[in-house]
């Protein structure tokens, strides 16, 4: 069976500069391309930050020996009352996974601001050191986009089954647990930061191998159009290298986390 990479990103020209709309990734059988193609237009068109002027879709075979097999990470919740409460949490976390005080603080300031320049969201990650607050992302326009990663569908289902009680066995949640599985499945990456950019989402979250997937109930105001992801790595990092593997390398859960959710 032949699989493919299948990508979207979507802009609007705003004062002569292309801003970032939405975005997505997949990878699936070639009986499913049409489909799942179908689904991304419609995505990009009706997402509710607004109508691109720009929608970029490309489909790639995947070469099933280069799959990197990942184990998706467990789930906590921290719920918090509001912005604040939900950035301490955010900030303790990350501090406990092992990056400094500086570098998480500096992070969520950048998130709230807007990462690219201009206060703008990027289409991709910030990759920050974990040490000293500096951007090591080669384009703070653009970023780092992670790319060619799914979740291997019979464990979808099952993960879907399995959390189905907590109301969260949704594209959102998945897909953003399949981009952290991936990111701190490197050895380079030691956590992420993630909220969204979309207006009516304000939960986003903090992910290492050491703690999981935690969910922050409340990282953002409502009605806000900034958000957007931040890499913390290990100083020294060979940053090429790992651009390279979270770009291109194809990627899918086909793993359940071994601890409960
Ligand atoms: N690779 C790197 N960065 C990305 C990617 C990717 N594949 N996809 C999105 N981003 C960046 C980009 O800068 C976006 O502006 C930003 O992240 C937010 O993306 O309840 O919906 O897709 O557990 O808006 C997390 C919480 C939701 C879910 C995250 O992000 C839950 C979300 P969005
Ligand atoms: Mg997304
Ligand atoms: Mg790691
Ligand atoms: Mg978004």
């Amino acid at each position: 069976m032949s699989l493919f990479s299948v990508r979207m990103r979507s802009s609007r020209e705003e004062q002569g500069t292309p801003v970032h709309i939405s975005g997505a990734e997949r990878i699936v059988a070639e009986t499913d391309l049409e489909r799942v193609a179908a689904t991304f237009v419609q995505r990009a068109m009706q997402h509710k930050n607004g109508t691109p002027d720009f929608v970029n879709l490309s489909i790639e075979r995947v070469c099933p020996e280069e799959i990197m097999s990942l184990e998706a990470l467990p789930i906590q919740t921290c719920d918090v009352e509001d912005v604040e409460e939900g950035h301490r949490a955010a900030h303790h976390l990350l501090c406990e996974a092992g990056v400094s005080s500086e570098s998480a603080n500096f992070a969520i300031a950048l998130l709230k601001a807007g990462p690219a320049p201009g206060g703008r969201v990027m289409r991709g990650a910030v990759l920050l050191d974990a040490e000293q607050p500096i951007r090591m992302e080669p384009d703070p326009h653009r970023g780092v986009r992670v790319s060619k990663l799914d979740w291997e569908p019979s464990v979808l289902e099952s993960w879907c089954n399995g959390i189905g009680h907590l109301g969260i066995a949704r594209p959102r949640v998945w897909e953003a647990i399949a981009i952290a599985s991936k990111v701190t499945a490197q050895p380079e990456v030691i956590a992420e930061l993630c909220w969204s950019d979309d207006q009516s989402y304000i939960t986003g979250y903090v992910a290492s191998q050491q703690f999981g997937y935690v969910r922050v109930t409340h990282l953002k105001p409502l009605g806000s159009l900034i958000g957007g992801r931040v890499f913390f790595i290990r100083a020294g990092t060979d940053i090429q290298s790992l651009i390279s593997r979270l770009e291109k390398q194809p990627a899918l859960v086909d793993r359940l986390p071994t601890r409960p959710y």
